[in-house]
């Protein structure tokens, strides 16, 4: 029997999120009938390395497919059938696929934040850019910036070793052919200042913002004019980060549209349908 399509989340803490309500009002409006549920790993007592067990659990209730987030998103690999090319390159997923050839995985943060960024600055200079924060998040920017052509990102975090990490990665990944001997670089927390100085915008990927973690992550006095700042946290929509980069007349880009673009092209892989990101985007804003 046609039925509904079954999708959902496995995370931890994933109370709060808005993908259910993200993905079903988009179904809805597309006369699709869809369910999106929660696999919250702290409610059903579960493990991040029951995530195998789990998959498997869903795609014999039928399931079209799951998103997987945080603390699973590298643990989820060694269950799957078949990888994307970036998300093998990235080495994270976020998005698996049931279909007869098995279990796919996807990776549509580092595709929802390029197009977040190409519809939220379009025409900004990407030449040189800063990325603040060297976690997942982060990783997928990067991912995003390289192939968009980013002359050069240098990555900061307060642990230096592990945005020399990124760096190193990024460089094997994305390394320049020719003159230039690489395109990235890592940096301790104390080089934040330099190499803004220059810099043609900056991605803000660490947790604060948000409300466990209130404040702003650099002093608005680093801002220079022209500097764009795009920022990864979307709950809440609106950082103490980006009032501050508004308020010294610079261009800003607010979580919101990675979000929805990561959800959007999630729900594409998991039911065939191209869904409307400006919709989307006008749903995130009622959430
Ligand atoms: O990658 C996304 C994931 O697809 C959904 C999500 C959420 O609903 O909180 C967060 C991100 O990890």
């Amino acid at each position: 029997t046609a039925g509904i399509v079954r999708t959902g989340l496995i995370g931890s803490g994933i109370g709060p999120s808005l993908s259910p309500a993200l993905h079903e009002r988009e179904a809805r409006a597309l006369g699709l009938p869809l369910r999106y549920t929660r696999w919250d790993l702290d409610e059903l007592g579960a493990a991040p390395s029951d995530v195998g067990e789990l998959l498997g659990r869903a795609r014999a209730q039928g399931y079209g497919g799951l998103n997987i987030t945080h603390p699973c998103k590298q643990q989820v690999i060694p269950h799957l059938d078949a990888l994307s090319d970036d998300a093998a390159a990235i080495g994270a997923v976020n998005t698996v696929v049931f279909d007869d050839r098995g279990a796919t995985g996807h990776n549509t943060d580092w595709s929802g934040f390029r197009d977040g960024l190409l519809t939220g600055l379009p025409g900004a200079a990407r030449d040189r850019v800063v990325l603040l924060g060297a976690g997942g998040a982060g990783a997928a920017a990067a991912h995003a910036l390289l192939t968009l052509g980013t002359g050069h990102l240098d990555v900061v975090d307060v642990d230096a070793g592990r945005a020399r990490h990124l760096a190193d990665e990024l460089a094997a990944r994305f390394g320049a052919t020719g003159a230039e001997a690489r395109r990235t670089a890592g940096h301790g927390r104390d080089e934040l200042a330099a190499v803004l100085d220059g810099a043609d915008g900056v991605v803000h990927a660490t947790p604060v913002g948000m409300a466990e973690h209130p404040g702003l992550p650099f002093p608005s006095s680093l801002l220079h004019p022209g500097l764009w700042v795009a920022e990864i946290v979307y709950r809440p929509l609106d950082t103490a980060l980006l009032r501050a980069v508004r308020a010294a007349g610079c261009p800003t880009l607010d979580g919101g549209r990675m979000a929805v673009h990561q959800a959007a092209e999630a729900f594409r892989l998991f039911t065939g349908l191209t869904p409307d990101p400006a919709r989307m985007l006008a749903h995130l804003a009622e959430l």
